[in-house]
């Protein structure tokens, strides 16, 4: 069995990075990645044969556990009808009827592949909807790489955005203006400043990507009147807080109606889905009804289709699921809050739900310039003593930590332990 170090040295000769993503480099931790081989319940094991405690769960997907026996057994069952057809299929219509009878807020839903294209299809949607072609974003907020969305703030809040990768042309950025996250005036200041331009506003309405950083008292709130002030949209990113806040997502947790949603991750059980949807008189504008164009080859693929609804299902149809991510969550944070306490580290934790972020720092993180305070190198140590201690955290001061329903109570007092141990070292 190769090791991990063999492995990375295989991979990085063809494949850039060694990795399909960036973030599973673990380059912000200075180490060589686990290569994972198989996984089950709370559990991932490397190729070593070393056992880990999960708390990435695939970035999110796998919030009833890996391997989860409901969703396993229909993705089986459906491989033996054929892989992919690239034709309309009933299960597609079980699925969407599915989403738009569950979550209030959608009329109509259009499968994608991922939680980028969601979001791509989304924004496109928006400017051919409004006819408007800025968006608004926030700093440190993650939406999938389309290049509209790869942009940071410009120089100053109120001037267009600046690519923030290479390959991203000016005039892909131009149109993107950023704002501050928690800091309605800094919307309120764009809206001035682009008058009838503005399409939408795009939100992770629970920040996951710059950490854990919730919304203050009356932020969303605040971007929902500013968008009906200026005849604007609401888009809700929920590729994260998508089924797992609530099973409405973050705009069920928040009572705030959104006019579109992206999803992702928990969306397909596992495998490659995201989508968008919301209001019919908008979702109505996209081809072959509208004039807004969008497509996919593999859409709505049966696989896909088979262990997203499978997941849904079962979610849904058992709210003690979601007892249990706040119960889980809540032992672990809680706990997790008490030890930082008892020790009086300079760390501050931000959490909601199964969903957090232990922060490296002793300042509030409210929006990305106090997320980017944070202590990375604190961070690094800390993930390297749990991860040789049999706990998997996500490389990065700026993700966050997710708890599944299979994560038993003595597995979470395991890592407090362990948590314990690093903050008294
Ligand atoms: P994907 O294209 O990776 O499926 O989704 C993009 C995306 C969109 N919106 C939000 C709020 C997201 O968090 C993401 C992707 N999340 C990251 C983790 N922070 C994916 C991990 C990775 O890039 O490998």
């Amino acid at each position: 069995m190769a090791t991990s170090e063999e492995l990375m040295q295989r991979a990085v000769k063809v494949i850039p990075g060694g990795v399909n993503s960036p973030v599973r480099a673990f380059r912000n931790v200075g180490l060589t990645p686990r290569f994972i081989e198989r996984a089950d319940g709370p559990y991932v094991w490397d190729v070593e044969g070393n056992r880990y405690l999960d708390y990435v769960g695939s970035w999110g997907p796998m919030i009833l556990g890996h391997n989860d026996p409901a969703v396993r057994e229909a993705v089986q069952k459906a491989c033996e009808r054929g892989l992919s057809f690239g034709a309309a299929t009933e299960l597609e219509v079980q699925v969407a009827e599915y989403i738009c009878q569950t979550v209030p807020h959608i009329d109509m839903v259009r499968m994608v592949n991922s939680g980028t294209e969601a979001v791509m299809s989304a924004i496109r949607l928006a400017r051919g909807f409004t006819g408007r072609d800025k968006v608004v974003k926030f700093a440190g907020n993650y939406h999938g790489h389309s290049d509209c969305m790869l942009v940071a703030a410009g120089s100053g809040v109120m001037t267009a955005g600046v690519p923030d990768s290479a390959g991203v042309p000016a005039g892909c950025a131009q149109d993107t203006l950023t704002a501050v996250y928690n800091d309605l005036d800094s919307v309120h200041a764009l809206f001035e400043n682009n008058p009838g331009q503005i399409a939408a506003i795009i939100v992770e309405p629970v920040a996951a990507n710059m950490g854990v950083v919730l919304p203050a008292e009356g932020f969303l709130e605040g971007l929902r009147a500013l968008c009906d002030e200026a005849g604007a949209l609401l888009i809700f990113d929920e590729v994260i807080c998508g089924f797992r806040l609530a099973y409405g997502g973050a705009a069920e947790r928040f009572g705030i109606t959104p006019d579109l949603v992206t999803y992702g991750k928990i969306i397909g059980g596992g495998m490659p889905v995201g989508a968008f949807g919301g209001k019919r008189e908008i979702m109505e504008q996209m081809a072959p009804v509208g004039p807004v164009y969008q497509a996919g080859t593999l859409s709505g693929n049966p696989i896909a289709m088979t262990a997203g609804l499978a997941q849904l299902v079962e979610l849904h149809d058992h709210p003690e699921h979601y007892e249990r991510l706040e119960a889980a969550g809540g032992r672990l944070f809680g706990g997790i809050q008490q030890l930082l306490d008892e020790v009086g580290a300079p760390c501050v934790l931000n959490h909601i739900g199964s969903l957090g972020s232990v922060f490296f720092t002793p300042d509030a993180v409210a929006d990305y310039a106090s997320a980017k305070a944070s202590d990375t190198a604190r961070f690094s140590e800390y993930f390297r003593f749990m991860l040789e201690r049999g706990f998997y955290l996500a490389p990065s001061q700026f993700e966050a930590m997710f708890v599944s329903v299979a994560h038993t109570d003595e597995q979470i007092d395991q890592t407090l332990a362990a948590i314990r141990e690093f903050l008294h070292a």
